[in-house]
């Protein structure tokens, strides 16, 4: 594991690649990734496989871990700690009803990046407090990825954007089609799933999708 300035992790916001399976279709997951990472654009990984057993899900994450460290890009697990821990993950992105950012910090230590999931200012206030890296936000556009979620009010973003010092990333429905339109929210990037891995050209979306994040980005 190595040390993330802020900076590093405002930086790997930018085009924040979430992973499920059921997109995939015939495809294999470590196929699918390494093309996702062929060209420029992916800042970071997070593995988040709902449906995956614990041993599957291990496997995985040690494909994804060394196919992120041969880009130089951060990977984190969503939920399960103990696994981040485990094979040394950069961090891991919890839930509302995950462990606790502190119970994280302790598994992971002071090195790790941790994200927190939040869809209201108390919330996000509350995730900076305990010690988050950075937030994500949403479902910010309807997405049918997750079905658990709602979608939030961009006024509701800017709010969070606003009044939390850490990095937020937007998640949930993004397209490049729509992502401009998340501009002047001060989202630090886009987190998606379905915009990479359900496209049947993926190195031309994340091309696409990574000069719309970074125009964000250049407009915050
Ligand atoms: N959290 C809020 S929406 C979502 C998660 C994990 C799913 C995002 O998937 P997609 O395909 O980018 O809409
Ligand atoms: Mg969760």
């Amino acid at each position: 594991m190595r040390t993330w300035t802020e900076d590093d992790i405002r930086n790997m916001l930018t085009l924040y690649a979430v992973t499920d399976r059921a997109w995939l279709g015939e495809r294999s997951f470590g196929d699918v990734l390494a093309e996702a990472l062929s060209v420029p654009g992916v800042t970071c990984v997070q593995l988040r496989e709902k449906r995956a057993s614990a041993a599957e899900r291990e496997a995985l994450a040690r494909e994804a871990q060394r196919l992120c460290a041969q880009v130089g890009i951060p990977f984190l697990i969503d939920d399960d700690v103990e696994l981040a821990a485990r094979i040394g993950a950069d961090g891991a992105h919890i839930g509302q009803d995950d462990r606790s950012c502190a119970e994280a910090r302790a598994m992971l230590g002071e090195q790790a990046i941790i994200g927190v999931t939040t869809k209201t200012l108390e919330q996000a206030l509350r995730a900076q407090a305990d010690g988050a890296d950075y937030l994500g936000v949403g479902a910010v556009f309807p997405t049918s990825t997750k079905q658990d979620t709602w979608t939030i009010d961009h006024d509701v973003l800017r709010q969070i954007c606003e009044q939390v010092s850490i990095p937020v990333v937007a998640i949930g429905g993004i397209t490049a089609q729509n992502a401009p339109t998340l501009a002047g929210t001060g989202v630090a990037g886009i987190a998606v799933v379905s915009a990479i891995f359900a496209q049947e050209n993926i190195p031309q979306a994340v091309e696409e999708l990574s000069r719309e994040a970074r125009a964000l980005r250049a407009g915050e």
